[in-house]
């Protein structure tokens, strides 16, 4: 039996959340050192987001001990460091089914618990969130509390400045938390982070530590007056008011994140200060504070697999052929070498973009943006109308934050902005909020744009020179996550034909024709097929937009039934494909055509096999689709 497990923790002891309100103040941190290696347990178990969450845990118990959850709102930025709100929340013995089918989400969502009021998984969501909540409980005359707790991170985010904007100018009892750890998923980038490090760095916060422990120090249990006394000295560090203060904010901190007895007399008090208007409370912590593995990691241990709790290591995946994201990043970084017009553009996932290494090699040509989609887009058809070549390399589901830029600031102008689209399709244990469904609807219907899907890794490198050579108009290709098929790598590589699909195995009854990733499931299904006497072609369209008419018309007409599959929400290729096929009058009254898309409804969280399954787009379903034609 795991120390925790054994009766005498105070976590087995906390039935509810009103347990923890009973707990003397040595029994909340004792309660926080619980959570904290519950929740190293249970992620070494079954992998998922560990730093941020440790480095929540203490800000977490003062915020459920302070507020009265749930009937205050308590919004988390993100999502991903909620594990020790889960576990505070009734879903400690659920914990060990996190991210997996059927288990607790990665993220906050509504429909798991009434203690998470908002779902969320993409950042800079929770300040917009809690002001319509606050709003809400004004106009209910409800005297409830609405809280958001951002990272520094997500504040590089536009959303959370139009927030606060908002924000500032009602009296509302709105209160942000702004868990600031010097850390988003890489080292933070841009102005914000400056400004924070240089509020923290004063010489006053380090003193404000000194006379808080002072006072800790004399009174086991300070009263409000004390709090106040403390909090308002930590007011005084600033001269002058805060850029938050200037947006409206009565600004409160920095507070040391991981002391409980600090940070329960200062949340009371801002509790209880309705009539203040919107407050932030500037929190420092650590990411992953607590397990020095995590502390001593350069990620902090943002994500990980399964891992040894004594000795941090990781499990490997297997090991097979390269992932996606890795053959996108080796062939541009290749590119760039020969064509000193490439640049590479991030919204602050240069290690999941592949991109470190782009960045290691040309760090003056590649650029982190921050978590910041809408503006990196912008910044990149900027780029482009000096005739650069910018690769805007943002996952399938954050680009959706981008839509207007794109239509607006590059496909208008016709700037050859490259699109590189990583996560397109199911990504598995994080969910339909990190699924790519829509990229290939949003970007096929836009005027100009040249949309390709990559079916294996060496029609990604060729999209790669092919996306670099088209110098008058936007292009995306789109990838999946995960490892590519483990094909012969080509030395080398020519850029396709714009607008033409390619046959990869002729038959005479059934025609499948794949835009993307699902080529090689395809290839399946045929050989059932063919087993079957259903001689099947499998083609590969490779373009979106341009389609390849003379190839979609061959298999209608030459084929008993004709299929197309992709991986993305209605509205896609197959859509295309048949308005092509309506408005060319091709439709014959027997014409047998389907297409597979994602079903209309948002895929839960499982292995990528299981939701593929659940698409129906594995080998079997496809078989099974095509005998019901007949
Ligand atoms: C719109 C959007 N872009 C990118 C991401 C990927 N992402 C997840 S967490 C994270 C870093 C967040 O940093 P911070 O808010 O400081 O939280 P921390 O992990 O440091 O606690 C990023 C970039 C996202 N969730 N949403």
């Amino acid at each position: 039996m795991t120390e925790n497990s054994s009766y005498e923790t105070i976590l087995n002891r906390i039935n509810s959340i009103a347990d923890i309100r009973q707990l003397d103040e040595d029994n909340l941190v004792k309660l926080a050192d619980e959570v904290r290696q519950e929740m190293i347990e249970s992620v070494s178990e079954t992998g998922g987001h560990l730093g941020a969450g440790l480095g929540v845990v203490e800000l977490t118990v003062a915020l459920h001990y302070v507020f009265n959850t749930p009937y205050d709102r308590l919004i988390f930025d993100v999502g991903h460091q909620t594990y020790p709100h889960k576990i505070l929340t009734g879903r400690k013995n659920k914990m060990k089914t996190l991210r997996q089918e059927k288990g607790l989400s990665g993220f906050t969502k509504r429909t798991e618990s009434e203690f998470d009021p908002f779902g969320a998984a993409h950042a800079a969501t929770s300040i917009s969130a809690a002001l319509g909540m606050a709003v809400a409980a004004d106009l209910n005359k409800e005297d409830r509390r609405s809280i958001a707790v951002i990272g520094d991170g997500a504040m590089t985010a536009g959303m959370a400045y139009e927030a606060m904007n908002n924000a500032g100018s009602m009296k509302l009892p709105l209160i942000v938390i702004l868990n600031d750890n010097d850390m988003s998923i890489a080292p933070p980038v841009g102005a914000m982070s400056a400004y924070l490090s240089k509020l923290i760095s004063s010489s006053s916060y380090r003193s404000l530590r000194e006379v808080a422990s002072q006072v800790a120090k004399r009174l086991p249990r300070p009263i409000a007056n004390t709090a106040r006394k403390a909090e308002e000295y930590a007011r005084g560090i600033v001269t002058g008011g805060t850029l938050f203060e200037e947006l409206g904010f009565y600004y409160i901190g920095p507070i040391d994140g991981h002391n409980i007895k600090h940070l329960i007399p200062v949340l009371k008090n801002i509790r209880d200060k309705r009539e203040q208007g919107p407050i932030l409370v500037h929190v420092v912590t650590h990411k992953g504070y607590g397990y020095s593995p995590a502390e001593e990691s350069i990620d902090k241990f943002h994500g990980v697999s399964k891992f040894n709790i004594k000795t941090g290591t990781q499990d490997k995946s297997k090991k097979g052929s390269l992932t996606y994201t890795s053959v996108f990043a080796n062939t541009l970084t290749n590119l760039a070498k020969k064509d000193k017009k490439i640049v590479a553009i991030t919204a602050a996932m240069p290690s999941g973009t592949g991109l470190d290494l782009f960045a290691e090699k040309f760090p003056d040509r590649f650029f982190d943006v921050g978590i910041a989609e809408q503006h990196a887009v912008t910044f990149a058809a900027g780029l482009a109308a000096e005739g650069l070549k910018p690769f805007a390399t943002i996952y399938s589901t954050f680009l959706q934050r981008a839509y207007d830029q794109i239509i607006h600031d590059v496909a208008i102008q016709e700037l050859p902005v490259r699109f590189a689209i990583d996560r397109a399709g199911l990504v598995g244990a994080d969910g339909p909020t990190h699924a790519g469904s829509f990229d290939i609807a949003y970007l096929a219907n836009i005027p100009k744009m040249v949309l390709m899907a990559a079916a294996d890794e060496n029609d990604l490198r060729r999209m790669i020179i092919t996306a670099a050579n088209i110098n008058d108009r936007p292009s995306a290709f789109r990838y999946p996550r995960g490892q590519s098929i483990g094909l012969k790598i080509i030395k080398k590589i020519e850029p396709l034909v714009i607008g033409k699909g390619r046959i990869i195995k002729k038959g005479n009854k059934i025609a499948i024709l794949s835009f993307g990733a699902r080529l090689y499931e395809s290839i399946k299904a045929a050989e059932i097929l063919d087993e079957k006497g259903l001689n099947t072609t499998v083609a590969d369209a490779r373009f979106c937009k341009p389609l390849d008419t003379k190839l979609i018309k061959n298999l209608l007409s030459n084929h008993d039934i004709f299929i197309t599959i992709e991986e993305g929400a209605t509205g896609g290729f197959g859509s295309h494909v048949m308005q092509y096929l309506t408005n060319n009058n091709l439709l014959r009254i027997n014409s047998n055509i389907q297409s597979i898309v994602f079903p209309d409804k948002f895929i839960e969280h499982a292995k990528p096999e299981a939701m593929y399954k659940m698409a129906n787009m594995d080998a079997i379903s496809i078989v099974k689709k095509v005998l019901k034609f007949l």
